[in-house]
């Protein structure tokens, strides 16, 4: 068994940035050895600082499905053949560089005639008033590799935006509150399932993936594993994500999430 997660509003409350309701699971999980493998729009040094405090040694996905970071002494598998060692890991790199993304960022903010402002743009202080995050995580979520965030602009469709931005050779995720700009080969989906390829071939059974996400830019890992589960906010699923027959969490964020994994677990446990 392999759980892909998205973090924020999944496993990481929307607001508070708390896993707490899902720690004693993920403890449980642990000492098991089921890999929780985040994937996420954030960055490489936000998701260290997350899996450090959970004292987790497991490799993630970053930046949207950009980077595939697995820590150099990680004991399930072989170091991937493509992989190049940055630091203290090898790593896959799907996505494109940060400075590709802020000129495709620049190029977009032209093509559609009005100014974007993303992350490279915003100082620290506005990054925590806009996201609520304390003043060190912000600068955490400003050390971008591969994709650019950028305030999701009024009275432009959304639609107007992805064609922008695929005319420039790259994929955009509108969000509410931020959209973003990604390499055209990055995916959260495609990231997953090279991870479930290296795991799957250091192991003799037939391995199986849950998946867990809250908003758009997750259909494509939920797409992409065996048993997705979405996970509501407080006002109810995303609608983008509620007709697929996907499973719903019975509660939003990290206690939802523990609930609908517990039960999933249990039942492959049959
Ligand atoms: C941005 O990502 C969230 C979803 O995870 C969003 O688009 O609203 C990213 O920049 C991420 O790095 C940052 O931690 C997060 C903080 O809310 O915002």
């Amino acid at each position: 068994l392999l759980i892909f997660t998205d973090l924020d509003g999944t496993l990481l409350d929307a607001e508070t940035y708390s896993y707490a309701a899902a720690q004693p699971l993920l403890e449980q999980l642990k000492a098991a050895h089921v890999p929780v493998i985040p994937v996420t729009s954030k960055t490489r040094a936000e998701v260290e600082t997350f899996i450090q405090q959970l004292s987790l040694q497991t490799p993630f996905i970053t930046e949207n499905g950009s980077g595939v970071f697995i820590p150099v002494d990680y004991p399930a598998f072989e170091r991937p053949e493509a992989a190049e060692l940055v630091g203290n890991y090898w790593v896959l790199a799907l996505g494109c560089t940060y400075v590709m993304a802020r000129a495709g960022l620049k190029a977009v903010a032209q093509s559609v005639g009005r100014p974007l402002k993303g992350f490279g743009d915003l100082a620290v202080d506005q990054i925590q008033t806009l996201t609520g995050l304390a003043f060190e995580d912000a600068k955490e979520a400003k050390a971008r590799e591969f994709t650019e965030p950028f305030l999701t602009p009024k009275n432009i469709a959304a639609a107007d935006l992805e064609a922008a931005a695929a005319d420039m050779g790259f994929r955009l995720v509108v969000g509410d509150r931020f959209s973003h700009l990604i390499g055209s080969e990055a995916g959260k989906g495609a990231a997953a399932l090279e991870l479930k390829a290296l795991y799957q071939a250091a192991s003799d059974r037939p391995l199986t993936t849950i998946g867990l996400g809250n908003s758009p830019n997750d259909i494509d890992l939920l797409e992409n594993v065996d048993i997705a589960i979405v996970i509501p906010a407080a006002t109810g699923p995303h609608p983008k994500l509620s007709d697929r027959g996907w499973q719903i969490a019975p509660q939003p964020g990290p206690a939802g999430w523990a609930i609908a994994v517990e039960k999933a677990w249990q039942q492959l446990d049959q």
